[in-house]
């Protein structure tokens, strides 16, 4: 097939370096100018391909595939609005650091700004978002361009694959024509090109590029950073969310042994569950934070940062309540700072920043000091508090859904948890234990939009037993993923929020602040739909669950066969604002008179 064309010879030349440089999946919208890529990756036996229509869809289904397998994905769409589409998908790559190789056919330069259809500028179309973008040039039978397209490829995926990793666009040419049909002038020219340009390297890329590792500190940065650490008792371990790593949760764990301070971490860190050391993990710390007279009298006096600034607003409301705290980041890249207080950015990589460190303040305590002690105990109580308050009714609320999640869910699985009020309640309601839940979300951009395709790429990519845990408009935000749902070969259990629109703006002053009808208009927004009649309709298996035994029998079941299956939970907006407010309050009584 390479020789009967120009388009194909350098389709199948991008797809050869794609595979050499380590691509091995590729997902793939129909279209015209992008056959000759579509056909090509059909034909390379090294990469898997889908087909998803929706190219918002397919980018972020390929964003959940990248997450879950740490491997880069290339994306293949047509010319036009086609390209447009996954700028979502691309922008969460960005910020998440997240490999997304996209190949977006374009037509040649006198097709453009001529009134040809299907064609829009695709240079700058994701600016200020990739790693790497490159216009590739127009096939023609030439040994050095044909040998410059590939060495483009292998850069695209060190970019892909750096340090960051993060997302890139190629922007691929295609004349006519672009079906597999032979052009004999041009296969005739394609046959006295050289065997290199042609089909490259055979075990190879054309261009091998070798990998890049995080940065460290110096020696001496490590020395003054371990002696602040040593030298103060009153210190927090605060966890934001990191990348899963085993390696990664321990040397934190001991960090927090070592130095004897308390350990703050979200699920999003991997470190509130696990069989790790969590005899100093502040169980509940999103409630307890949420406590300003405890807190501040328990203040710390320095804090030691991991991963992005954590999803609880409550860590950033206190940390901006204290800006005499000594605030210390640990960052490979970017600036995950927006407090704007933080004292020093330590860049390096967790892992071997946490070791270094680790190795400098040994002997560890077997003792929790006073400090972490009161910590540790507030966290037990809020949990407490939150277990009894909860345990009063027999209602499935938002909380108690994901309390029935912590029981439910066996060691390996997958919890995705969507934006906005699923992946908070995860945190303020999931509490700590050995079972080994991956925590994952979108945390890059925190739109709730492709949500479920990419749930449906890192359940396909894991191949894992996974759950999503998703709001009624983000479900339907992304209702044309259910399309692809049925198709894709993925262990996924959907469980759906339904409380009849958007549950975070009750949590706002805005619900308050607000009219009664524009607020319900543009922020509420009921849609008044039957969500298991809209799933249904797709071929989905779907079921109404009423109380926390009904869902956790359903989720049982669920996870126990593989295929994709929805349980919708019913809640009611108001009554959840306000339980949340109880369990706030409660809490903080608790806490109050407690010390
Ligand atoms: C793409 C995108 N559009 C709009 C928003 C603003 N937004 C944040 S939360 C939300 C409502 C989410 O409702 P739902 O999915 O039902 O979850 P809940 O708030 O009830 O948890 C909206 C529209 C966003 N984050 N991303």
């Amino acid at each position: 097939m390479r020789e009967l064309n120009f388009s194909l010879a350098f389709a199948c030349a991008i797809v050869d370096e794609l595979a050499r440089s380590g691509v091995r999946r590729c997902v793939v919208s129909p279209g015209s100018r992008s056959a000759p890529l579509a056909l090509a990756f059909a034909e390379n036996a090294e990469i898997e391909d889908c087909s998803v229509l929706d190219e918002r869809s397919a980018g972020f289904f390929a964003l959940g595939l990248a997450r879950a397998s740490d491997e880069p994905v290339a994306l293949v769409c047509t010319s036009g609005t086609a390209a447009a589409n996954y700028l979502p998908a691309i922008v969460e790559a960005h910020y998440s650091g997240i490999g997304l190789i996209a190949l977006t056919a374009d037509r040649p330069p006198e097709l453009r700004e001529c009134g040809a259809g299907q064609t829009i500028d695709q240079t700058g179309l994701y600016s200020g978002y990739l790693r790497f973008y490159a216009e590739l040039p127009v096939p023609i039978a030439d040994d050095h361009v044909l040998r410059a397209v590939r060495a483009l490829c292998d850069r695209a995926c060190a970019a892909a694959n750096g340090s960051p990793r993060g997302p890139v666009q190629l922007n691929a040419v295609f004349r006519e024509p672009l079906a597999p049909l032979e052009n004999p002038e041009q296969s005739a020219a394609l046959a006295r090109l050289s065997e290199l340009a042609l089909r490259g390297r055979e075990e190879s890329p054309l261009v091998r590029v070798s990998a890049s590792a995080p940065p460290i500190p110096t020696p001496a940065d490590l020395d003054e950073l371990a002696e602040t650490l040593r030298s103060e008792q009153a210190g927090w371990l605060v966890a934001g969310p990191l990348p899963e790593n085993s390696e990664l949760r321990e040397a934190i764990a001991e960090l927090s042994r070592a130095l004897d301070w308390p350990l703050l971490a979200e699920p999003l860190s991997q470190l509130r569950c696990g069989m790790h050391d969590r005899e100093r993990l502040v169980d509940a710390h999103d409630a307890v934070l949420r406590c300003e007279s405890f807190v501040d009298e328990n203040a710390p006096r320095v804090v030691l940062r991991f991963g992005d600034m954590p999803t609880s607003k409550a860590v950033r409301l206190f940390l901006e309540r204290h800006p005499e705290i000594l605030q210390i980041a640990i960052c490979p890249h970017d600036w995950p700072e927006p407090t704007a207080l933080a004292t020093q950015l330590v860049r390096g990589d967790p892992l071997r920043v946490s070791r270094e460190l680790l190795r400098r303040c040994e002997p560890r305590t077997c003792k929790q000091g006073e400090f972490t002690r009161i910590w540790f105990d507030a966290g037990q109580r809020a949990r407490a508090t939150l277990d009894r308050v909860l345990k009063q009714t027999d209602e499935l609320s938002e909380p108690e859904t994901v309390r029935a999640l912590a029981r439910t869910l066996p060691t390996g699985t997958q919890l995705i948890c969507a934006s906005s009020m699923p992946v908070r309640d995860v945190d303020a309601f999931w509490p700590s234990s050995g079972s080994a839940v991956r925590f994952v979300a979108n945390r890059g951009a925190n739109g709730i939009d492709g949500t479920l395709s990419c749930a449906l790429g890192h359940a396909c990519g894991s191949r894992a037993p996974s759950v999503l845990l998703i709001g009624d408009l983000a479900l339907l935000h992304d209702v044309g993923a259910l399309a692809l749902a049925r198709r894709v070969d993925a262990n996924l259990t959907v469980v759906v929020i339904d409380n009849d629109g958007g549950g975070i703006f009750e949590m706002l002053p805005v619900a308050d602040a607000a009219k009664p009808q524009a607020y319900e208009r543009h922020f509420g927004t009921p849609h008044g739909l039957r969500l298991s009649e809209v799933v249904s309709g797709f071929g989905v298996t779907c079921s109404e669950v009423g109380d926390a035994k009904d869902l956790e029998s359903a989720l049982g079941t669920a996870l126990a066969h593989p295929g994709l299956d929805f349980l919708i939970v019913r809640t009611d907006r108001k009554r959840n604002a306000a339980l949340h407010r109880e369990l706030s309050e409660s809490v903080r009584q608790a806490l109050i008179q407690g010390t």
